[in-house]
Parts: C-alpha cells; structure tokens; sequence
C-alpha cells in the first residue's frame, strides 16, 4: 500500500481541528496526519496534538497554500490527503471515500463535494476536500503563494494536464463559514480577501501573470 498523509491547514480552527484529526486518524488507510498552523493564536495546535496529529507550526502566515505547501515538503508520502480543518461531521467513511479512487488508481485526483451551500453549488470543484497524487501538488509552481486561490490553480491543472479526476459525495459533511467563524464585519473582510485571492488565480496554472 502506499503512504497516505492527510494535510490539514488549519488557521484558527479550535472548535473543530480535534473532531476533525480524531475521525482521520482512526482511519487505518492514514499514515500520518499533518496540520500546518501559521499563527493561529486560539487552541487549534494544542487540540491538534491532543487528537494526535503531527503539528507544524509556522512563524510567519504564509496562507492555506503556504501551509499546504510546508505540509507536503514535511512527507515523503506518495498520496496526500487534504482537509480543512473546519469540518463538522467529518467520518472516516469520508476519507475512506476519498482515498479509494486515488488508491486503486483508477483517479490521479478526488475531489470531494461537501453539503452544499451556495459557493458549493456555484464552483463544486473548489473544494479543499482531496485526495491527489504527490506529483500533482509537485508540479504547481508557486503553490506556497497561492493563498486561497489553491483549489483554483489545481481545477486548472487537472483540466490542462487532462488529469483523471473524480467527484465524491461526502453526504452530510460541513464546514463552519467564515460569517460565523470571524462575526460579520470580520468575516466578511476575510471572506472578499479570499475571493480576491480566487479571482486572481483562477484561469491559471500557478505561474506568475506575464
Ligand atoms: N495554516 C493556514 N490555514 C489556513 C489559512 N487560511 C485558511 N486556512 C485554512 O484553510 C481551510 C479553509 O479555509 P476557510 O476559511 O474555511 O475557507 P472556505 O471554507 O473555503 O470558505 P468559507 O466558505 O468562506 O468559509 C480552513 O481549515 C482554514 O483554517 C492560513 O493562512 N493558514
Ligand atoms: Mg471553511
């Protein structure tokens, strides 16, 4: 079998980050379970630890792509999972799910739909629920500053290499948004941040803009 590690950036993720470590690693196909922290200032790394994941804490925020990134240069494993660290109702039927296509090979890439809401059901492929070949993450110039645009710059990829990929249903999974996570003025300045940082890289395979 090859080596599976789940990456989970997390930044400020304390409600959730235990709940979501605890349902990856009580799945046997997981090797190691990864999550990259770049300032968090609540608990998410003492809860991260506490559930049993290898902890990389960054000094410097470096964004979801920055801390995928420092995840996948701190494994060697041939499949990576990636997760948000925000999910609510995360099983390990769910992984297991979205292990199975890449580990069977019959996909180079998963992409997991997570219950719907009305970004989901806009742009489906933008969702930081993956499992995906190391290869693929290794060959996306300027991943660590991709920031949120991440999910953008690999739906690119997969359609401009013709990757094999894959949908999953994750039945009844969620995630906390970002209005409910930071309270309105907070949120809604990190949300416009994050689209930005979508649009910027939309369209385009990691290289800078000529
Ligand atoms: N380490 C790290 N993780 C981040 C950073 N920004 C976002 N993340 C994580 O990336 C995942 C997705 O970020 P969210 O803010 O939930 O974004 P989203 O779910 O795509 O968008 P919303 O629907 O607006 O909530 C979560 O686990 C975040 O904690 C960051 O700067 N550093
Ligand atoms: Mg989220």
């Amino acid at each position: 079998m090859p080596q599976v590690a789940a990456i989970i950036p997390a930044f400020n993720e304390e409600r959730t980050i235990g709940d979501v470590v605890g349902s990856v690693r009580r799945c046997v196909l997981v090797d190691d379970v990864i999550v990259v922290s770049d300032g968090s200032q609540d608990a998410t790394v003492l809860a991260a630890q506490q559930n049993g994941a290898r902890v990389i804490e960054l000094s410097e925020n470096l964004g979801k792509g920055g801390a995928i990134a420092a995840g996948l240069g701190s494994t060697n494993a041939q499949i990576i999972l990636l997760l948000d660290g925000d999910l609510v109702g995360l099983t390990t039927k769910h992984v297991e799910d979205l292990l199975a296509p890449v580990l069977t090979g019959e996909a180079e890439i998963s992409i997991g739909q997570i219950k719907r809401d009305l970004i989901q059901t806009l742009f489906p492929n933008f969702s930081g629920q993956r499992a995906l070949r190391r290869e693929v993450l290794e060959a996306i110039p300027n991943l660590e500053n991709t920031g949120f645009g991440i999910e953008a710059v690999l739906s690119h990829h997969v359609k401009a290499f013709r990757l094999r990929a894959c949908t999953v249903q994750l039945g009844h999974l969620t995630h906390i948004p970002k209005l409910e996570k930071h309270g309105f003025l907070r949120g809604y300045v990190a949300k416009m941040k994050a689209t930005w940082q979508i649009a910027k890289w939309s369209g385009r395979n990691g290289r800078a803009r000529t």
